[in-house]
């Protein structure tokens, strides 16, 4: 062997795991709140019971398999240096020991079931969501989080939560795109975050409309697929107020990067004032889908509805050529309408369906999407036309 070639190569080595580390730090950015820090090599703790669980197993695992590495391997190198060939020694002749086989299948299963055995406790308590203060229901979209609370104090609130950052402003500069917003959140903060009381046993119950996604938040110790068709759930019981962050952790098309998860706990009196809030919100904004509405307000509520369809199709209605198609001009826009509320309501290709969308909702955003830009149908577009073509298909 030649070791002044080996001894370049372990430099080279520890050079490269050096320069890692340091352009990881210099990156550029600092902790994230509620998020990863810099440099962090370990979970974190969480904020949990089952968090801290996870990690104190995840600590007390890697222990025993060091002992065993180290026993093992030490045990191997030691024999086969002090024992080897050119010092004299000969090989053992001896088959079949009985009392060699019963040591080593025992030893094993005795650490297995040692560590089973507070595993399982851990599992069990996972998936234990009696008795919860409050349910809310999860729902996967491509590509973002819904969330409906169903029972216990807020319960009827529900929305959906969005990436804050529009897909417009998500770019390079280096490639004349738009320069991202500042700050190291851009691309983890959503614009209505999940929120919680403190101390209190939340039920998640989660699925999903179109493919699988996965709601994890580390440091709740929550990790579940939401899978179309099936419902399964978790729970939390967060004992810090404080924001937390997680990503949807299952491969769920182009834009699965674009739906991370934020979970705002609060103390019990700041959930309650945010729950009164809501509350307030929804009642203002409930409609009636059988009145007629004038084409005023139907444009004035539609651009509010339009900032969703604004993340693919831009505010100035010209879409992103080559991957989503401008609204400005477009024959479906300007053809008859049955069509155009049909695509709405049931997606085609990349549109994904909007039908979680109220019938109001989706007449003021067709009718502002009919008279925008250089879109001059003229038509106001009653609710009572989506319910039928809703119910019809
Ligand atoms: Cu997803």
């Amino acid at each position: 062997m030649d070791f002044a070639k080996l001894r370049a190569a372990c430099r080279f080595a520890a050079f490269a795991v050096l320069a890692g580390f340091t352009s990881l730090a210099l990156a550029g950015g600092g902790d994230s709140e509620g998020g990863p820090a810099v440099n962090q090599l370990n979970l974190p703790q969480g904020v949990t019971p089952i968090s801290r669980e996870i990690y104190t197993l995840n600590n007390g695992m890697l222990v025993v398999c060091l002992v065993i590495f180290i026993l093992v391997f030490g045990a191997m190198f030691y024999s086969v240096l002090r024992h080897r060939k050119s010092l004299g020694h000969e090989a053992a002749t001896f088959h079949e020991s009985t009392k060699v086989e019963i040591i080593w299948t025992i030893v094993p299963f005795v650490i297995v079931i040692a560590m089973a055995i507070p595993a399982t406790q851990t599992v069990v308590a996972m998936k234990d969501t009696t008795s919860a203060d409050l349910t809310v229901k999860v729902t996967g979209y491509q590509w973002k989080w819904g969330y409906d609370y169903l029972s216990g104090e807020g319960s009827g609130i529900g929305f959906l939560s969005n990436l804050a950052t529009p897909h417009s402003m998500i770019g390079s500069p280096e490639l004349n795109e738009p320069a991202h917003p500042a700050g190291d959140e851009y691309l983890l903060d959503v614009d209505h975050p999940l929120v919680v009381p403190v101390d209190k046993k939340i039920r998640l119950v989660f699925t999903a409309a179109d493919v699988i996604h996965a709601w994890a938040v580390q440091a709740l110790g929550v990790q579940q697929a939401a899978i179309p068709g099936y419902v399964r759930d978790a729970w939390f019981k967060a004992d810090t107020p404080g924001v937390y962050r997680g990503f949807c952790a299952q491969l769920c098309g182009r834009e699965h990067s674009a739906m991370p998860i934020v979970v705002k706990v609060l103390a019990a009196d700041a959930y309650s004032g945010w729950v009164k809030d809501q509350q307030l919100a929804m009642a203002a904004k409930a409609d009636d889908p059988n009145k007629t509405w004038t084409k005023d307000d139907l444009m004035a509520r539609g651009a509010t509805v339009y900032a969703q369809c604004a993340v693919c199709h831009q505010a100035s209605g010209k879409g992103m050529p080559g991957a989503f198609p401008a609204l400005d001009g477009d024959a479906i826009v300007n053809g008859p309408k049955d069509n155009h509320i049909l695509l709405v309501l049931k997606g085609k290709n990349q549109m994904p369906s909007w039908k979680q969308l109220s019938d109001v909702e989706i007449a003021a955003v067709i009718t502002y999407e009919r008279n925008s830009w250089s879109n001059h149908t003229g038509e106001a577009i009653q609710p009572s036309e989506v319910k039928a073509l809703r119910s019809a298909s």
